[in-house]
């Protein structure tokens, strides 16, 4: 990719500094200004200060790579910000290579977690490419993950020294905390307890324990809560943005406000989600499936998969700028083909990409392929 390019993008999304360094002539003033989150300003300015030659080579930023989509994704970052400091950049899987590519470029980059985001056979070589290049920077990089992985994945992560945190049988802010306790305050284990529960690995080992610590129905109330402001708020980075820094300071869902309020929107939208999927629904002899509109497919999904009676559901949503949709797939407890496999060969095969658990995986398929997606997904779960 054209430097030139990638500088851009990255000025956008609130990594301003550099770009925004070294246009200015000397003025020391504009440095804070510049900054989008006051509060990690006295932390920078104390290692910017220097004369300009030193300022160049001194790498500085810690920047977490996480997923935008749910509770575990935002709370990763959330955890690591309070453990870290540092910004986040808050990504969807197919956003997830970009933001690599803009953090590579950056000269200021001294460290990177990556929370949350699983690989596929499509991204996994590219993301060693890219971890490796950010090695030879002497870039330290974290990948701390539970998606299923190719192990040879790990292998090669872990030959070029990156720290790699993977278990399939935790949800990654878990990890996180288990990790980085002694870095993180009370509340911390709050957070990782509601990114749990969204992942419905509230029964793991780690989890369970967690949960324990609270009240199940707070805990619960509180997990939901948080999880419909941040599928309602997909389209709204600066809002994502602001949920990781409250609960980076350790706020209750319940103490940001508005967020019990927005809540209830977004289940009466939900609400109306099951009507449309009584009437939209298709099925095929092993699965069902529908076409969404005007709504997240993961948002559909388990009413699709539910209210067809099928042990696999699949809704799908067209992104019309990228030619593709967006797959979402669930699998019922009778299910017993692990799905994330299975979608990630196949989706793969019709020149996509996809990947995830056993019964919640999601895919991207390239719009002409969506029918043969479908097709061959019912032949291979039966
Ligand atoms: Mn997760």
């Amino acid at each position: 990719m054209a430097a030139t390019k990638t500088k851009k993008t990255t000025a956008k999304k609130a990594t301003k500094k550099t770009t925004g360094k070294k246009v200015t002539k000397k003025t020391a003033a504009k440095k804070p200004t510049k900054k989008t989150t006051i509060k990690k300003v006295t932390r920078k300015i104390t290692t910017k200060k220097p004369t300009k030659k030193a300022v160049k080579s001194k790498r500085t930023k810690v920047i977490c790579i996480s997923h935008k989509e749910d509770c575990d994704g935002i709370s990763s970052a959330a955890l690591i910000r309070q453990a870290f400091g540092g910004d986040a950049i808050l990504v969807d899987y197919p956003g997830q290579m970009e933001a690599l590519n803009q953090v590579v470029s950056d000269e200021k980059l001294k460290s990177l977690f990556i929370c949350d985001l699983g690989l596929s056979k499509k991204t996994q070589d590219e993301f060693i490419d890219i971890l490796t290049t950010l090695r030879k920077n002497k870039v330290s990089v974290t990948y701390i993950d539970h998606h299923d992985i190719d192990p040879n994945v790990v292998k090669a992560l872990e030959k070029i020294k990156v720290k790699v945190i993977h278990d399939i049988n935790e949800c990654t802010t878990v990890q996180v905390y288990n990790a980085y306790t002694s870095k993180l305050n009370d509340h911390a284990s709050f957070v990782a307890t509601c990114a749990a529960i969204t992942d419905y690995m509230e029964d793991r080992p780690i989890g369970s324990k967690l949960l324990q610590i609270y009240d199940r129905q707070f805990a619960l109330i509180s997990a939901t809560v948080m999880t419909y402001n941040i599928v309602g708020h997909q389209k709204e980075p600066d809002y994502l943005q602001y949920l990781v820094e409250e609960l980076a300071e350790s706020k209750f869902p319940h103490d940001i406000p508005n967020t019990f309020e927005f809540a209830q929107i977004q289940v009466e939208k939900l609400s109306q989600m099951i009507a449309k999927v009584k009437k939209g629904m298709k099925t095929m002899k092993n699965l069902g499936h529908m076409e969404i509109l005007d709504a997240g497919a993961s948002g559909a999904v388990n009413f699709v998969m539910g209210l067809s009676g099928k042990d696999v559901g699949v809704a799908y949503k067209e992104r019309v700028d990228h030619g593709i949709y967006a797959v979402s797939v669930r699998g019922s407890k009778n299910c017993k083909v692990h799905l994330g496999k299975i979608v990630n060969l196949l989706a793969t095969s019709l020149g996509g990409s996809g990947g995830g658990h056993d019964k919640a995986c999601g895919a991207v398929v390239p719009k002409p392929k969506i029918k043969k997606f479908l097709t061959e997904l019912n032949k291979q779960i039966k």
